[in-house]
């Protein structure tokens, strides 16, 4: 009889983890070894270099695995379908390896603006990639663009940064499938809590490390998983050619964050709810975006798709349009002090940022203006800290 499958929030402690074999040791030590002894040429104990094998990392990516869902077994995969990197970045530049010089990428028009530049500044030249920008949150939209301009990769971000648009992740996978195209979906904003793409049908999950699934603000990584075993053989072959994998401390960092994703995530879904709403009350604000608020275009979706435990669940990312412009914008940015002014977001501090200044000034001020990415906006990443701290914090900021 197999066992009744855990929780997440078991899952986050347990998943994909077990006793070191040599010591018993409960958490998975730094291994910090560059390099592992052979008793004869290639006969060795599975480890040969740290870049292809690490045990530190291979205990995160297979925690990333199982919070995912893989359902890959160490037989189909050793880390069941889990890669780690050295930055979410570097787990886009390497998925993106994937495909062919000319191919066709379909992506979300709003995405972190980091990836933007990553498409537009780097691989349309170099690994000539012809990259195709729709709003998937119109799924009509997304089918017909599809249709056009028949892609072999699809990249979807729900929600998104910073506009907090939501995408049907189902549709995605419906329309990937329908086309053969590779579908990805970066997860950082929900995290594996609220949605799991991959049990929706989608081929890859992105993440930014960084952000909720470490939680603290303190280590930079990424990751890709997969259920695919014909995609988790290339993810590993390419993650081994390319190389830019994430050491074993920030492994270890990120490990011991997420084991606290699950209580994180719904205190960040609980405050930021509380504090979309009060700044709907706010004669300064002209605009909230939240999935979590009734106003939000996608609300219907979010509320069927982003879900913990079988509730509505909406994460921790609020944007708001202020009254004004760039003056009134750096007013308020200056004069806040409980929300840190940094780019980032999903640590258990909350921060505050200006996109169309800080994390998307890379996209071009055209498509900037036209995703609405204006000197009016703001981007707040509600963090763990006491709600109503965080709402005298920004109160006093607008007064
Ligand atoms: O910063 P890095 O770990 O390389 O991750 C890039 C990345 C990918 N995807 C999303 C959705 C992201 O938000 C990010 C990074 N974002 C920020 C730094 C930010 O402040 O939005």
């Amino acid at each position: 009889m197999n066992p009744k499958p855990l929780h997440l929030e078991s899952r986050c402690i347990h998943g994909g983890q077990r006793p070191d074999p040599t010591t018993g040791a409960v958490m998975p030590p730094i291994y910090t070894s560059s390099t592992f002894i052979q008793e004869s040429p290639g006969v060795h104990k599975g480890f040969e270099y740290s870049r292809s094998h690490n045990v530190t990392r291979f205990a995160l990516e297979r925690c990333l695995a199982n919070l995912e869902s893989t359902g890959l077994t160490e037989e189909e995969d050793r880390t069941q379908g889990g890669f780690a990197f050295a930055s979410g970045l570097a787990a886009i530049a390497t998925c993106l390896e994937l495909l062919d010089a000319g191919q066709t990428v379909m992506c979300m028009d709003d995405v972190y603006g980091g990836t933007n530049r990553l498409l537009q500044r780097v691989r349309q030249r170099s690994q000539g990639l012809k990259v195709v920008f729709v709003d998937m949150s119109d799924t009509a939209a997304l089918e017909r663009a599809a249709q056009a301009c028949k892609p072999q990769m699809i990249w979807a971000e729900t929600p998104t940064n910073p506009t907090l648009k939501v995408v049907d992740i189902d549709a995605v996978a419906r329309v990937g499938r329908a086309h053969g195209a590779i579908t990805v979906v970066d997860n950082t904003f929900a995290s594996p809590i609220l949605q799991r793409p991959l049990e929706c049908g989608i081929d890859i999950v992105m993440h930014s490390t960084t952000k909720y699934l470490g939680g603290h603000s303190d280590v930079i990584g990424g990751c890709l998983v997969t259920s695919r075993r014909d995609l988790a053989e290339k993810l590993r072959f390419m993650q081994n050619a390319i190389g830019s994998v994430m050491g074993p401390f920030d492994a270890y960092l990120t490990l011991r964050g997420a084991k606290t994703l699950a209580i994180r995530m719904k205190q960040h879904c609980e405050s930021a709810q509380k504090i979309a709403q009060w700044l709907t009350t706010q004669p300064a604000v002209k605009t909230v975006v939240y999935p979590g608020l009734a106003s939000h275009p996608q609300h219907a979706l979010a509320a069927r798709q982003m879900r913990m435990n079988g509730v509505p669940a909406f994460g921790g990312m609020i944007t708001i349009h202020l009254h004004g412009g760039i003056a009134e914008s750096r007013k308020f940015l200056e004069r806040v002090h409980l929300f840190a002014l940094a780019e980032s977001l999903g640590g258990v501090e909350s921060l505050i940022e200006h996109p169309a200044i800080m994390t998307h000034a890379s996209v071009p001020t055209a498509e900037r203006e036209a995703l609405g990415i204006m000197d009016s906006l703001v981007r707040l990443s509600v963090g763990i800290e006491n709600t109503e701290d965080l709402i005298a914090d920004l109160a006093q900021a607008f007064a």
